[in-house]
């Protein structure tokens, strides 16, 4: 997350103000009306959420809280498309003294809302509450309906506007969210109004398989999804159908993957943002495919990448404000990266807003751009045009479709509920205090094939390595929490793996999801999650996976103790993390990552003063792996050494990759506390003695490749704003020196739409900068288009 009122907003409310009827607040629900319909027993669904024991409780919140709550059962709904519904499911949202207007952020009052299959009308916001997960019935999506008059913002509000204009939640903080499985119908409004889905959100948050049913033609206003800010995030798996847009977006950054749009007037509409990378996207009898040409006085869009995509009977393709002539405002505002866009049935491709052709269509689009591109040391030339030269996508990294491979997260739909094994079945407490450790193992060690973990909610201690079989499926109930804990996980220079997946380069199969990694108190020895196991592509893969290193209750590494101290420029070592949060070994293969956030806490998500904090971590993610490697909607922030580093790795593939530098250093300088583990080729600082002896150069990485190839990054958002917590240097653009480095012979790398904040140069290469931060200038980082190893 960042700390940027005035640059994420560019007139998203005259929008909203189409879309909306009135702002109502929610009424205060009622009390739960708790109803037992005798019908359930032929209405229920083989959907394993919806019979599962729950055994989940809250470690460190309120004893007797109740997590999972079925909104038919439960709390009285009636799911048959005439009984509004509003208030019984608000109130399941609800209960439970949860984190609702005047509360930033909780992780302790988690809850499921799930729905059954059936109609749920509605005539107001179902308000999504921090820390929610609205899952529908997998087997036989349910649908929300929004009544002829409704009122509101849309169906489903992740972040409710007050009456002064003020949101519940800080949008950049707006984290651990997910919505799945639904089908949301606007057609019974009138055409002039309605939003499917308000989504201001930031990290750890998914929307996955939903429809969007809309009113057709080009009357409509309709929009499916209203996002007007936020540090995101991922979604996939969406259909659109009719609307105005299908999907209005702004954020700083966000990863889409496997997006449908039929029928809509414009199917994208893009406000504003640093960086999007949208992958598999189809668009089939569409006005406008994407429109990125906002306000082309001063543009508000940064970049965006259109991988792997397909139009069909759409008239433009990409509308968008950009010339080869350097006239744009900002310099790099609009930067567009066009990869395997089948373009065969879009009128015209490209368009510039004035109406003229950029771009023809007719024709399958193989690597096309505008902005700033360079190749290996040499200066960079404002191009708009083919990109040609581009090192070829490695062959295993491919799917059966030609496309870039791609999973979406497993929610073994098909499987029946004695298919899963309850940890705390095994006689893991989850308590937050007692060593779960061999529980977990005994409990991995006998499942069976066709059997699946089940993390209840919880929070399960481990003091010594997990060995993950290699093959097994895990899942939790929301984000149940694996915490590394004591001595064994204390040595800065002698790192263990919390979970080690497989054994080294043993074959495998291993899915995980829905958990998250932690440490209690220090755990500078701890290498999060470990991945060893060599896979093919799709056997493996973790989903909305997240390690969160402090700044939430359990943690001992809160606010109370770990508070930031400018003044401060030697560690407090009661505030040490993790040695590494994840670890690809150089032995795997197949390894799958999707919207997983390494995140050193920057500020406290519990205690009230929810300040920021200073929690040194010594590393984020290390691949090491010689593929393939797939990340989807990875982020990974504030760790000492580096976020993200390649170490002779190939065939990697990274879309959309996002970190933040630590608010504290340089003080101290990176890598203090810690030392330098040759064993790992971490990063030394030596060169800032000759370079920039001046703070800025003592920094943590945003992402190195140190050799290695074929290496391709499509996206990235690396960001540095602070100096010490200071934020002069974001003005200067100088809050650091070096933010990507690639070196040591790395061969056929390729990045696109590479956005930074604050680094003078945004990528040095065999150590020299080449691309500058001054050079590159757009809404808010610096974005160059391509850059490709070369001369
Ligand atoms: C987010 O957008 C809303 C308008 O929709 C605006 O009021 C708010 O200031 C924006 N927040 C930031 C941080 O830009
Ligand atoms: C894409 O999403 C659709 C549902 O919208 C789903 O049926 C399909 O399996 C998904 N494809 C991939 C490759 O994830
Ligand atoms: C463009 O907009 C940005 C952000 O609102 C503003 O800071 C900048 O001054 C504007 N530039 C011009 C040339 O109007
Ligand atoms: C393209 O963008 C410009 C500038 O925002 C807008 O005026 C124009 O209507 C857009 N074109 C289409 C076809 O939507
Ligand atoms: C090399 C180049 O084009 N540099 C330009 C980058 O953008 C700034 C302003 O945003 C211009 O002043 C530079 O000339």
């Amino acid at each position: 997350m960042v700390l940027c009122k005035s640059l994420s907003f560019f007139g998203a409310l005259s929008v909203l103000s189409t879309i909306l009827v009135t702002i109502s607040p929610i009424a205060p629900a009622a009390a739960a009306p708790i109803s037992q319909d005798s019908s359930l027993e032929a209405r229920a669904s083989s959907y394993w959420v919806e019979s599962i024991d729950r055994q989940g409780t809250v470690a460190f919140g309120e004893s007797g809280y109740t997590i999972f709550r079925n909104v038919m059962t439960d709390y009285g709904a009636k799911g048959d498309g005439v009984t509004d519904d509003t208030d019984a499911i608000n109130a399941a949202i609800k209960a439970g003294g949860r984190c609702g207007m005047g509360c930033d952020s909780s992780t302790t009052t988690p809850a499921i809302i799930y729905f059954p299959a059936g109609t749920y009308l509605v005539s107001a916001p179902l308000v999504q509450y921090y820390y929610t997960q609205f899952i529908g019935d997998a087997t036989n999506p349910p649908t929300i309906k929004a009544s002829a008059g409704f009122q509101g913002i849309a169906v489903i509000d992740s972040d409710p506007y007050e009456d002064g204009g003020a949101n519940w939640y800080t949008n950049q903080n707006n984290f651990f969210r997910q919505v799945r499985n639904f089908v949301i119908d606007l057609t019974s409004m009138p055409q002039t109004a309605g939003a499917g889905i308000h989504w201001q959100v930031a990290q750890a948050t998914s929307l996955q398989n939903i429809v969007f049913n809309m009113i057709e033609g080009a009357a409509s206003k309709q929009i499916g999804i209203f996002m007007d800010n936020g540090s995101g995030g991922f979604m996939s798996d969406l259909t659109f159908n009719g609307g105005n847009y299908g999907a209005f977006f702004g954020n700083q950054q966000y990863t889409t993957r496997n997006m449908t749009f039929n029928n809509c007037n414009t199917a994208i509409f893009m406000n504003w943002n640093w960086g999007w990378t949208f992958k598999s996207v189809t668009i089939n009898n569409c006005g406008v495919g994407l429109d990125m040409a906002n306000d082309p006085s001063n543009q508000t869009v940064g970049s965006v990448i259109l991988l792997d995509t397909k139009m069909t009977n759409t008239k433009i393709g990409v509308n968008t404000s950009f010339t080869e002539d350097s006239v744009s405002v900002p310099e790099t505002g609009g930067t567009l990266f066009l990869d395997n866009v089948d373009c065969t049935g879009c009128g015209v491709a490209v368009q510039s807003e004035t109406g003229s052709t950029i771009l023809a269509g007719g024709s399958v689009i193989d690597s096309w751009g505008q902005g700033r591109s360079y190749s290996g040391s040499s200066a960079g030339t404002r191009v708009q045009g083919a990109l040609t030269s581009a090192p070829s996508k490695p062959a295993s990294l491919i799917g059966s479709n030609g496309y870039i491979f791609e999973r979406s997260k497993p929610q073994y739909e098909t499987e029946a509920v004695n298919a899963f094994v309850s940890v705390k079945g095994c006689g893991a407490k989850g308590d937050g205090t007692t060593d779960d450790t061999a529980a977990i193992q005994s409990c991995m060690n006998k499942i069976t094939s066709g059997q699946i973990l089940y993390f209840d909610h919880g929070a399960y201690v481990v003091t010594s390595t997990v060995n993950v079989p290699a093959t097994i499926k895990m899942t939790g109930e929301i984000w149940p929490l694996i915490m590394a804990s004591g001595d064994y996980f204390g040595d800065a220079t002698n790192p263990k793996a919390v979970f080690s997946i497989g054994t080294a380069g043993e074959t495998g199969a291993v899915e995980m999801s829905d958990l998250i990694f932690e440490t209690k108190g220090p755990a500078p020895g701890a290498v999060m999650i470990q991945w060893n196991i060599q896979s093919a592509a799709g056997d493996s893969g973790m989903w909305d996976t997240h390690v969160r290193i402090g700044g939430s209750a359990g943690t001992g590494l809160q606010s109370d103790t770990c508070t930031k101290n400018p003044e401060q420029t030697t560690a407090n070592t009661a505030c040490e993390g993790a040695f590494l949060m994840f670890h690809a070994t150089s032995q795997s293969s197949g390894v799958y990552l999707e919207n997983t956030w390494f995140w050193v806490a920057d500020h406290e998500l519990d205690l009230s003063d929810h300040n920021q904090i200073s929690i040194y971590s010594g590393r984020g993610v290390l691949i090491e792996s010689q593929g393939p490697v797939w990340l989807y909607g990875t982020s990974s922030e504030h760790s000492v050494f580096y976020n993200y580093q390649l170490l002779n790795a190939k065939d990697v593939f990274m879309g959309m990759i996002q970190s933040e530098t630590p608010y504290f250093q340089s003080a101290p300088k990176a890598p203090a506390p810690f030392t330098a583990q040759s064993s790992i080729n971490d990063p030394s600082w030596d060169v800032c003695t000759s370079q920039n002896p001046t703070a800025p150069c003592y920094k943590s990485w945003g992402l190195r490749v140190d050799g290695g190839s074929n290496i391709l990054v499509y996206g990235a958002g690396l960001y540095s704003f602070f100096e010490d917590y200071a934020q002069d240097c974001v003005a200067g653009q100088d809050c650091q020196q070096n933010m990507i480095a690639v070196l040591h012979g790395a061969s056929d790398v390729a990045m696109y739409a590479v956005s930074t904040k604050a680094s003078v140069n945004m990528l040095t290469y065999n150590g020299q900068g080449v691309a500058l931060d001054a050079d590159n200038r757009s809404n808010f980082c610096a974005t160059i288009v391509r850059w490709i190893t070369g001369s």
